[in-house]
């Protein structure tokens, strides 16, 4: 039994047709996300039981507190789902204690900060336009203007060799209190030893954001940074790992009493960091999304989402050969993960977001991004970022991904001819509707 068939009559929204403008976007975002190629590689199509737990009553319950520990009564389901959804975590990702109800990335991560942290202190992490995220101390975020980060590279942008000398003495001398290993444009695995030895050798807490590659991780394909012994993992929920839009702190050590401070000890992350989540900086979680992660994460311990993960990694492996022959450039020179960062000037003299503009213009659909130490602005960085978690949830395979190559280059190629890439975009509908999108019935 497939996604689709467990959500038959999915998109028929019967309800929502009463409001005619809702359910009209809707309709029209359901139909471009079955006629396009989706490579922002930060997407993913959920399963229909992850969106039926998304779409339930459990919306309607307030849940202030934790498991056992609630501010509200009538907690019995709640209580239920969330105790289901860490015991879940914790099995997947081989931790102790899992903060299930962080709304998304970016708030597991300031969760996190506030939890260690006071203001001023000093987090040492990925560089942005190395591959970093923005929650890792881009100046426009309000963390960068409550603590100070300071910031490693990559050794060599052609292997994606991390400078771990220039982290060991930045580390020395800033002193910081967390040392973050994680990314949102990186293509490479990480060497989480190396880190774990730095963040030891200055009394740091090793913390990895693995948002992007959280279900490689689940599913075994790429290395769990708990293996080497890290203090924090954050993720979000919806990318690789497959569930709705969500957030995770996972953690080793046991919670004391989420209700009662504890001594600022490493020991006691777990429950520093519940109290931080909660009543820190958030308030009631959002337990249909609590209910759909827990339904994702039981689908992510099935030997089908192992077959799933290993196939992201060879598709993205695949794409990226195919781009390389074909006079591609890419950072790092190809791929361990689902990601690939192309560098669109050194390749086609043209910037990221035009590239952007263009892809869009054939039905797919990719995200502009710099390069290291890009000339050029965020804006209009230099480069572009696509990934394969999405199309090998539509079940695109190998061959797949020269079909698709085929389609961006002669797109690249005949960027100025508008009745040429509409001919592409033709045939790249023709092509995508091949493969059925979980949770969208295509009639
Ligand atoms: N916006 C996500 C990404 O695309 O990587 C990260 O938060």
């Amino acid at each position: 039994m497939t996604h689709t068939d467990t959500f038959a009559g999915a998109g028929q929204l019967p309800y929502l047709k009463a409001d005619a403008e809702v359910f009209t976007a809707i309709e029209g975002e359901k139909q471009r996300q079955l006629d396009g190629v989706e490579l922002i590689a930060s997407e993913n199509y959920t399963s229909g039981a992850v969106l039926e737990a998304l779409g339930s009553i459990m919306t309607n319950k307030y849940a202030e507190g934790f498991p056992g520990k609630r501010y509200y009564g009538g907690q019995q389901f709640t209580d239920s789902i969330e105790t289901l959804a860490i015991e879940r975590a914790k099995t997947l990702f081989r931790c102790d204690h899992a903060n299930v109800q962080p709304l998304s990335g970016a708030p597991a991560n300031i969760a996190v900060y506030l939890a260690w942290m006071k203001p001023g202190d000093t987090i040492l992490g990925m560089d942005l336009t190395h591959g970093g995220h923005l929650t890792h101390g881009s100046p426009v975020t309000a963390m960068a203007k409550i603590f100070n980060f300071v910031r490693y590279k990559m050794k060599d942008t052609e292997t994606g060799e991390i400078d771990f000398d220039q982290m060991h003495d930045i580390a020395k001398k800033e002193q910081p209190k967390i040392i973050l290993a994680g990314f949102s444009a990186y293509p490479r695995e990480l060497n989480y030893k190396a880190f774990k030895e730095i963040a030891d050798g200055v009394g740091a807490v090793a913390m990895a954001d693995m948002a992007h590659i959280a279900g490689l991780i689940a599913a075994g394909v790429l290395r769990n940074p708990f293996d080497d012994d890290f203090h924090i993992m954050t993720t979000t929920t919806h990318k690789t790992l497959r569930g709705p839009r969500g957030g995770m702190i996972l953690t080793r050590g046991t919670v004391s009493n989420p209700l009662k401070a504890p001594e600022h000890t490493i020991d006691n992350l777990p429950t520093i960091i519940d109290r931080s989540v909660f009543p820190g900086f958030q308030g009631g979680p959002h337990m249909n999304t609590i209910a759909a992660i827990a339904v994702a994460l039981q689908e992510a311990k099935t030997p089908e989402f192992k077959t799933y993960a290993e196939q992201i990694i060879k598709n993205a492996k695949h794409l990226a050969a195919f781009l390389m022959k074909n006079g591609c450039k890419l950072v790092t020179n190809g791929t361990d993960n689902h990601l690939m960062v192309i560098d669109c000037m050194t390749s086609w003299n043209i910037h990221g977001k035009e590239t952007e503009y263009v892809l869009d213009q054939i039905g797919i659909t990719a995200s502009k991004s710099t390069i290291p130490d890009d000339p050029n602005p965020p804006f209009m960085p230099s480069g572009l970022r696509i990934g394969t978690p999405a199309i090998t949830t539509r079940g695109m395979k190998e061959q797949d991904m020269e079909t698709l190559g085929r389609f961006m280059l002669d797109a690249i190629t005949h960027k100025t001819d508008e009745k040429y890439l509409q001919k592409i975009h033709k045939e790249v509908k023709t092509f995508c509707r091949q493969f059925p999108v979980p949770g969208i019935s295509a009639d």
